[in-house]
């Protein structure tokens, strides 16, 4: 795409992930200056960034930061730490890769935040937009380094942003943005939860119109901000409102629809994505294209119906016995396995078995209790913090050392017509590369049943 001149400046990119790989490949090809480092003994990438760059890959040293005129800072990297926050305050810039890409980017871009759906609103976004007739570019936290956009060709960017990629954007300004809703997340990272709250809302300063969740304050935008359009998603409640304000874009559950202003746009008995928490993310999909100018034209409503999801969100690996075996592996916090659990719900009742465990990142697991109680037939758990979730309910738990032993165990106390849905509430990092393997191994044990 065409591209904006970035300043020259002498970078240090801190972190060799995929996002550090990126911001490297990025400043090469502009033939600007920069050295990276990152904290561990082998770095991931560093055979292709010695290809591109030889020896700009430097021991992690916080004494040499102010040496360097901005420091690009990788997602996976608190920007808290001491070494980075002293650099700050001796005048060296920080920033991150979306504040990169945002500095040279022409196109409109739609910004999506939230604790959970961010990755299938930010896809279908781009399935929408592609129906349409227009080319989407679709990146950011859901996998394609931002800047890795700035090469293709299209019309659209659909940006999916992380609480830590907000933290360190100054200068994005969507044509629309949206935080789906906030639970708690990453506190591993965050002093408390006001300031995971506050990154998220971050992406409304300099967007053209804000899409809030009108069931949850948490997305709103602060008073202070001076934004003008805001538009609202979320349920309807029949008139129940406090504030008696029509939804703009609404998921009526009595009339079976999405609405527009009150107009019929979709029928949700039509959607192939299951549950109420994926009707909210296609009404916020089809907002945010009709809020950034593409019409919702039969093709865009058809795309909107038959989107599959992505894979390891509430996904069918198989039924076996009559057991249908659900991997919804990136279900990585509470809010997340809330939500399945309860869109399963109509169907399975409480015959559900819950396979959940992992790294929590210093969540507060009792918001599960309620649900684990009142729907869950019993609980499998493993990981970390698998203790953390036993103590909610002793009595319907079962604590395993591994995924396969889980998959077996929940497997021995099934009978036909039950759900075993791996919907850890955790991250996997404590056993597993990521999420993507959790899920893969999930569906691998299985199919060995
Ligand atoms: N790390 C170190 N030392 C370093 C650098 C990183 O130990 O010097 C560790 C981090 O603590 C982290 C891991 O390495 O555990 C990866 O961090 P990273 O910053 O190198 O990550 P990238 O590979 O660049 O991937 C990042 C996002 N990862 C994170 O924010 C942790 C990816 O989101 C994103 O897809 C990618 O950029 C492209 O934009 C993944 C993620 O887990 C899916 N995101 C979190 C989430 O969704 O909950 C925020
Ligand atoms: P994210 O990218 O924010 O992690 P995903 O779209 O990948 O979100 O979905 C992750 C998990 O979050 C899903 O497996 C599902 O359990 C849950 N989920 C998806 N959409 C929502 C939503 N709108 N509200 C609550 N939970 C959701």
């Amino acid at each position: 795409m065409q591209q904006k001149d970035i300043a020259y400046k002498n970078r240090l990119i801190l972190g060799l992930g995929q996002t550090g790989l990126a911001v490297a490949r990025y400043l090469s090809a502009l033939h600007q200056p920069f050295n990276v480092m990152d904290t561990r003994d082998i770095a991931p990438g560093h055979e292709e960034l010695e290809k591109l760059a030889p020896g700009s890959l430097l021991q992690w040293n916080g004494d040499q930061f102010t040496e360097y005129d901005e420091l690009v800072v990788s997602p996976g990297i608190a920007i808290a730490r001491a070494d980075i926050q002293a650099a700050q305050k001796a005048g060296v810039s920080v920033i991150g890769d979306i504040e990169l890409f945002a500095q040279a980017n022409t196109l409109p871009v739609i910004a999506i935040t939230g604790s959970n759906g961010k990755s299938t609103v930010t896809d279908l976004v781009g399935e929408l937009i592609n129906a349409s007739g227009k080319k989407a570019l679709v990146g950011g936290n859901i996998g394609v380094p931002a800047l890795d956009l700035l090469e293709q060709e299209g019309d659209y960017v659909a940006l999916e942003l992380s609480s830590f990629q907000l933290e360190s954007t100054l200068s994005l300004e969507p044509v629309a943005a949206t935080v789906l809703n906030v639970s708690e997340d990453h506190l591993d990272r965050y002093n408390n939860y006001q300031e995971y709250v506050d990154a998220k809302r971050s992406i409304y300063v300099n967007a053209t119109t804000c899409l809030v969740n009108a069931d949850d304050d948490n997305t709103w935008v602060e008073s202070t901000q001076s934004i003008q359009n805001i538009l609202r998603f979320g349920l309807e409640h029949d008139n129940d409102r406090i504030d008696g304000d029509h939804i703009d874009w609404a998921v009526d559950i009595a009339s079976n629809a999405i609405k527009h202003n009150g107009q019929e746009i979709l029928k949700l008995n039509e959607l192939t994505l299951q549950g109420i928490h994926n009707a909210l993310n296609v009404a916020v999909a089809l907002a945010l294209v009709e809020i950034a100018g593409i019409e919702l034209t039969q093709p865009v409503l058809d795309a909107a119906k038959s989107y599959q999801g992505l894979p390891h969100r509430s996904q069918l690996v198989g039924i076996k016995n009559g057991v249908t075996f659900i991997n919804d592996s990136k279900a990585t916090n509470v809010g997340a396995t809330v939500a399945a659990i309860q869109s399963f719900e109509p169907q399975f009742g409480s015959n559900i078995i819950l396979i959940a465990g992992g790294d929590a990142k210093g969540a507060d697991l009792s918001t599960l209790q309620d649900i684990i109680k009142e729907t869950v037939k019993a609980v499998v758990c493993f990981g970390k913090d698998a203790p953390a979730i036993a103590k909610l309910a002793p009595a319907k738990t079962q604590l395993v050392s591994n995924l396969e032993e889980a998959v077996r165990t929940a497997n021995e106390q099934a009978h036909s017509g039950d759900l075993v849905l791996l919907s850890p509430a955790c991250a996997s990092l404590d056993m597993f590369a990521n999420y993507m393997q959790r899920g893969e191994q999930f569906a691998h044990y299985v199919e060995a049943l």
